[in-house]
């Protein structure tokens, strides 16, 4: 039987690459996210590119009940989940705190904190049951140290790594594996969102240096997840080369 692994957050970005590296890897996949559509046409192309199996679901990691809903409605062989990539997650704003917006706050806690939670409780359980698993949780460099105006999303990729330490303790008992993938800045639909759709404004973040793609990124949760059975990755930071660790400074041309 395929292994297989859940990915959320999937429509877009790391999410989206991870599907395709774990599809040539002859994962079958439960893909989630909101915009159905990318994932239905996601899903196509996998089944015909790799001949997996591919189901997607579509709910807002936010809304706890739909989610529980949905993913215990799976069939039992499909709750067989070799590896959960927890990625869904986002930034809203980049304001110094004291205008930073409460909607933004909410969005970001609840989507980054509480949707990783919600998915990780379900998950685990069914890990547990099964005797095996892996969890990926998608921190970030802001998960690690703080910049200007990163204050709340810094604060939720914080919370996920603290998180991901006290998964591998509650966890370890049950033989499974807990690993954090910490990525510097990677051009993807990420700074779009946080600045709401204003594109140019989105573009001028990767402008000057060479940032990560969201294959990078894929390819290292793959080393993660591909390590042998008595070998857990705790954590990696992938920068790009071209940025420092800290602060946000990086190397433009
Ligand atoms: P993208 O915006 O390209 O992808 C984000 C994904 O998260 C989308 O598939 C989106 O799906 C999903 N998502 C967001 N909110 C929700 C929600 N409420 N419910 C369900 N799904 C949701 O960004 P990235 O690929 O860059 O981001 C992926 C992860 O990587 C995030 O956790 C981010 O914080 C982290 N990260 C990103 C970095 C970067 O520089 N890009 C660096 C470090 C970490 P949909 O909108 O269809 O629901
Ligand atoms: C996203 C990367 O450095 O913009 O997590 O916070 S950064």
């Amino acid at each position: 039987m395929a292994k297989i692994a859940l990915i959320t957050g999937a429509t877009s970005g790391i999410g989206e690459a991870c599907a395709k590296v774990f599809a040539r890897e002859r994962y079958d996949l439960i893909l989630t996210g909101r915009r159905i559509e990318r994932l239905e046409a996601l899903a196509a192309h996998l089944k015909e590119e790799y001949n997996v199996a591919v189901i997607v679901l579509q709910f807002d990691v936010r809304d706890r009940d739909e989610l529980v809903k949905q993913l215990e409605a799976l069939p039992d062989d499909c709750k067989k989940v070799n590896v959960l990539v927890n990625n869904a997650g986002l930034s809203q704003g980049l304001d110094p705190i004291q205008d930073g917006s409460y909607d933004d706050w909410d969005r970001m806690i609840d989507t980054n904190v509480k949707g990783l939670l919600y998915v990780s409780k379900v998950v685990s359980n069914w890990m547990i049951t099964n005797g095996f698993g892996h969890i990926i949780n998608i921190g970030s460099i802001a998960g690690k140290e703080v910049y200007a105006n990163g204050n709340v999303y810094c604060a939720t990729k914080h919370a996920v790594d603290a998180l991901n330490k006290a998964m591998r303790i509650d966890l370890l008992s049950h033989g499974i594996k807990v690993t954090a993938v910490h990525p510097g800045a990677v051009e993807t639909e990420f700074s779009e969102v946080r600045f709401k759709g204003d594109k140019a404004r989105a573009k001028k973040v990767y402008e000057g240096f060479e940032p990560l793609v969201a294959d990078d990124v894929a390819e290292t949760i793959w080393f993660a997840a591909s390590r042998p059975a008595h070998v857990n990755i705790n954590e990696l930071i992938v920068m790009p080369t071209a940025q420092s660790g800290g602060s946000n400074i990086f190397r433009r041309s």
